[in-house]
């Protein structure tokens, strides 16, 4: 089911073919050396496990701007005051460069697709002109949607937040933006829909309604499923945790705590997680405590790989490129049986200072690499090593009479406190932390 490669009226990525797998001993900086689209791991192709996905926001719309200084690279396809052409040229781009990487999906904000128009029905206008052109684009690649959402978070009118803003006339505009982005999801088969809310949460405490805030996201998340369900719409929808930035407290700050709020509102039916690296560093977590997390409760739904840096406390989007860390991750992705209908999309960005469009293709020739190379390690792990054995020994207690009555509820507090007196001191058994962390580096 590989894409097939499209090229639009111009080609902007001159001289660059299709990305192809070359093996580890390839000296080749443009192939693959683990990532083998059809090699089978675990039961599993690589496609199969991955799904990869190509974020239009950062890999044709972000030219590198921060907060210090405009954008460095010059994108050929931005070159256009006309609105639509530009959209038509930058989705060219995105699709050549989709099928050269040999990716089987992309993901979009409303948006990123094409700018925003001066109204709502001037938006609506563009989005409508450019999914049409979206349509015939991903029947001429194979390549397809994995998910769609909304940008609630960078007009002006959302600087209080969309679903959770004091101002009800703002609230119905997100919704209206919703609607329409939803609508664009359906119409190009997109399997999710995401729900990542920058501005949903506070910048102080002091003038905000917490409660009433959070009874309006549960209120809006439910009008927009009932919609979707109502137009057809049988994929997932995703929550995508982040604790902060840009808000100071956001209310999906960690998967825990989307999860609590998933429950109280009776939202678990529909909506799965999308989890992201830097997102789950910036909470204080590893990105594997969030992936057992999600997957304990059976919302293990996407993740937006990336990474970002030890000596910074920001989302610094970086390309995963570690592979020690990466085995961690796939160590709980392979133990949960994988996605539940998600993907790993790079919600990653080139740096500031990498202005050649070939840096685009480095980036994501690393990125999949790595986590194909830490596929392949996790999976020998699991097959070959003592490392399930280990973590099981560990948990025997709980197989003898005593265990296993406590573990189903046969047991007292009293009779608890008995075998404990009955028990006398103990002996203390390690954790063996060091020799679990070896066996990562054995097998890599
Ligand atoms: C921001 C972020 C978003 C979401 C989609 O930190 O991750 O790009 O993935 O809105
Ligand atoms: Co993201």
């Amino acid at each position: 089911m590989s894409v097939k490669l499209t090229i639009g009226e111009k080609e902007y990525f001159e001289g660059i073919g299709k990305i192809k797998y070359e093996g580890p001993k390839s000296d080749n900086p443009m192939a693959f050396k683990y990532y083998d689209a059809a090699k089978k791991v675990a039961g599993k192709t690589m496609e199969e496990h991955f799904r990869f996905a190509i974020a239009y926001w950062h890999t044709f719309c972000g030219t590198g701007g921060d907060p210090f200084g405009p954008g460095t690279k010059e994108f050929p396809w931005l070159n256009n005051s006309d609105p639509y052409q530009q959209a038509k040229h930058k989705m060219d781009a995105a699709f050549e460069f989709i099928t050269k990487i040999g990716a089987p999906y992309y993901c979009f904000h409303d948006f990123d697709l094409i700018n925003e128009g001066d109204s709502l029905s001037e938006s609506a206008k563009r989005l409508e002109f450019i999914t049409d052109y979206a349509q015939e684009k991903q029947k001429a690649s194979g390549v397809k949607l994995l998910w769609g959402t909304a940008n609630l978070f960078s007009n002006p009118r959302y600087m209080n937040g969309g679903a959770t803003n004091p101002d009800f006339d703002v609230v119905a505009y997100a919704g209206a933006q919703v609607k329409n982005a939803l609508d664009a999801t359906i119409k190009l088969g997109g399997e999710n829909y995401v729900f990542w809310g920058g501005r949903e949460g506070y910048m102080s405490l002091l003038n905000t309604n917490m409660k009433k805030e959070l009874d309006h996201m549960a209120r809006f998340l439910h009008m927009v499923k009932d919609y979707g369900r109502a137009n057809g719409f049988k994929g997932n929808f995703f929550i995508e945790p982040k604790p902060m930035e840009p808000s100071k407290h956001q209310y999906d700050f960690d998967a825990a705590t989307v999860i609590g709020f998933l429950r109280e509102y009776d939202l678990m039916d529909d909506f799965k997680l999308n989890l992201e690296v830097n997102h789950a560093t910036l909470a204080q977590h590893t990105m594997q405590h969030e992936m057992a997390v999600a997957a304990n409760a059976g919302v293990l739904g996407s993740m937006d790989a990336n990474r970002g840096d030890y000596q910074n406390g920001w989302d610094t989007d970086q390309f995963p490129n570690n592979p020690y860390e990466l085995v961690e991750l796939m160590l709980v992705f392979l133990e949960a049986g994988g996605l539940q209908g998600g993907g790993i999309n790079f919600d990653a960005k080139a740096r500031r200072n990498s202005t050649d469009l070939i840096d685009i293709f480095y980036a994501h020739i690393g990125g999949m690499d790595a986590f194909a190379r830490s596929l392949i390690v996790a999976d020998d792990i699991l097959t070959n090593s003592n490392y399930q054995n280990l973590r099981k020994a560990r948990y025997s207690s709980f197989s003898t009479m005593d265990g296993s009555a406590f573990e189903t509820g046969k047991l007292t507090l009293e009779e608890l406190a008995a075998i404990a007196s009955n028990n006398g001191e103990l002996k203390l058994r390690s954790g063996q932390q060091e020799l679990f962390e070896n066996i990562i580096n054995q097998y890599l």
